[in-house]
């Protein structure tokens, strides 16, 4: 398995984990974002400062779903639902409830949406650097102190070409990558609508 790995089904999981419900499945949701994670590696140590983080939050939420609670965890609906009636979200700051831990992978996933879409539309001689910064900007960069935002940005300019970007996402050629991208990145963008549309729903968009 080490090696063979592509993109491909690492956007797979975002597609599988929404129900005909229209509930969003969390195992999926984290395998989804495990292999992001992964591919995140391979992008070189300078990026380690951002998986860190988001390993702790997947982490934290692969905890929830094998726990004791694990019913109450099956799916975003079903953890807001359990959440919101113990009152584990009331307690000012409360750093380890699932909401708020999925509120940061949510803002996350804006921001990768909006990345591998200007990846996508590009000119082949864009640069992803500029892709990836005006797509931070546009999204997550505004939860993040400018300690966060500069280090990112420093990060963001050791990022290969858009070519090269496009063949280290192991799906074929650039323009293989480009249609997997554009098969692929509506489901994105559904998991992406429906949890915005919980979130807010309950109030839950700004929590600490
Ligand atoms: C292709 C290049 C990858 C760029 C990744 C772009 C995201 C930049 C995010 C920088 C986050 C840096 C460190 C941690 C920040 C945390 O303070 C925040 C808020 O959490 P809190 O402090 O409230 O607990 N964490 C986040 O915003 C979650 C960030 C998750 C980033 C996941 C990136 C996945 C990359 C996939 C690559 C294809």
């Amino acid at each position: 398995m080490a090696g063979a790995f592509s993109l491909r089904e690492v956007l797979a999981a975002f597609q599988a984990c929404v129900t005909e419900r229209r509930e969003v499945l969390l195992g999926p949701y984290l395998s989804g974002w495990r292999g992001l994670i992964r591919f995140l590696h391979t992008l070189g140590a300078i990026f380690s400062f951002i998986s860190k983080d988001a390993v702790a939050k997947v982490q934290l939420m692969e905890d929830y779903c094998r726990g004791e609670q694990r019913e109450q965890y099956v799916s975003l609906q079903a953890m807001v639902r359990y959440e919101l009636a113990q009152g584990l979200l009331d307690a000012p700051g409360r750093p380890d409830s699932g909401c708020r831990t999925v509120l940061r992978l949510h803002r996350a996933l804006r921001w990768l949406q909006l990345f591998l879409e200007g990846l996508r539309t590009a000119r082949q001689d864009s640069r992803t650097s500029t892709i990836c910064t005006d797509s931070y900007n546009a999204s997550l960069a505004a939860y993040h102190p400018w300690v966060i935002r500069k280090a990112a940005t420093v990060a963001f300019r050791t990022l290969p070409p858009r070519d090269a970007f496009l063949q280290i996402m192991n799906v074929g050629t650039a323009e293989e990558a480009v249609a997997m991208l554009g098969e692929a990145l509506p489901y994105i963008g559904d998991v992406y609508d429906i949890t915005q549309q919980l979130f807010a729903q309950h109030e839950l968009l700004d929590l600490p």
